[in-house]
């Protein structure tokens, strides 16, 4: 039988995606944000073509969704591809002041660029760019340090283009979340669903939930994913080891305890749950 295949890119994704690509030339720099949970999945696979030679600074977000372990071996790993993000918590503002920092240090540079070119300064763009849901408008209000952007638990809240004027000589532009209009790499495209980070329209839920518990056994086995079986089995009065043996087994239990009988109910609840952090901070993808 042939699985579900996970795709999606609604019209205002393609509009924005057609916008940015046209005023990308005017802007100075981009800061990339991804999702500390899935890393790489959240990496756009058009962003070096779109970026060119403009400064860029790659944020990792949701630093508080994983263990302190895990990003310990991402930055091992970032590091080892001499790549260096900076990682913060758009929600309670960790890790602000260092993007600031290095946005402000990056103006410096712009400036001077400027000048020595004759032109006059002005204050810089930069546009934050990444996939849906992954905290960009979150992250700008952190940085203007007040509510200027949307910013809510679904992906696709950012549907236009605006400039955001933050005090010190910088403009900041929040754009929607972009993403490749094919997912090619499914195992991606299961983790952008699990995530939130594309919409429930994109993918059948029984399917993501069967997937999401032959995942948590596979990543169990390394201890960086930060999974206590215990506490899944616990929370659900099923043990998540028949969950192994038989996932669509442990689903029927499960939706026999919790959601009286109904699976896609019990699916979204499983679902909900890791997104809620009610599994603990699982850590989806982890370095080779
Ligand atoms: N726990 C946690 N939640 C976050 C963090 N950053 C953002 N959020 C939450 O994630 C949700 C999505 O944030 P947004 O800022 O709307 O994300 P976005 O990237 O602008 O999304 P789109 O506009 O849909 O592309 C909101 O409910 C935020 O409060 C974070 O670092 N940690
Ligand atoms: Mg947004």
């Amino acid at each position: 039988m042939e699985l579900p295949r996970i795709q999606w890119y609604p019209g205002h994704i393609a509009k924005a995606e057609k916008k940015l690509t046209q005023i990308i030339n005017r802007v100075d720099l981009v800061v990339e944000v991804r999702d500390s949970r899935i890393p790489l999945s959240t990496g756009h696979p058009h962003l070096n073509k779109w970026i060119q030679d403009k400064k860029h600074i790659l944020v990792i977000n949701r630093s508080d969704m994983i263990s302190n372990e895990c990003i310990d071996s991402w930055k091992d790993w970032f590091t080892g591809n001499s790549i260096f993000p900076l990682w913060c918590d758009a929600k309670k503002g960790h890790g602000i002041k260092e993007i600031v920092y290095a946005i402000t240090k990056a103006r410096v540079s712009i400036d001077e660029r400027r000048l020595s070119r004759g032109m006059k300064i002005r204050p810089i763009r930069a546009l934050t760019l990444g996939f849906p849901n992954v905290g960009k408008s979150a992250l700008i209000n952190r940085i203007a340090s007040k509510k200027v952007a949307k910013s809510a638990r679904k992906a696709g809240v950012t549907r236009d283009l605006r400039w955001i004027r933050i005090s010190n000589g910088i403009d900041l532009l929040d754009a929607p979340g972009v993403i490749p209009p094919y997912l090619e790499n499914q195992k991606s495209a299961l983790n952008l669903a699990l995530c939130d980070d594309i919409g429930e329209a994109a993918y059948d839920l029984d399917f993501v939930a069967i997937e999401f518990i032959k995942m948590i056994q596979k990543l169990s086995n390394n201890k960086t994913s930060n999974i206590s079986l215990k506490k899944i089995s616990n929370r659900y009065g099923v043990d998540i080891n028949e969950g192994f043996k038989d996932p669509n087994k442990w689903l029927f239990l499960t939706a026999e305890k919790h959601t009286s009988g109904d699976r896609r109910r019990m699916a979204n609840k499983l679902l909900e749950d890791f997104r809620n952090q009610f599994l603990g901070n699982i850590c989806l993808e982890i370095p080779l």
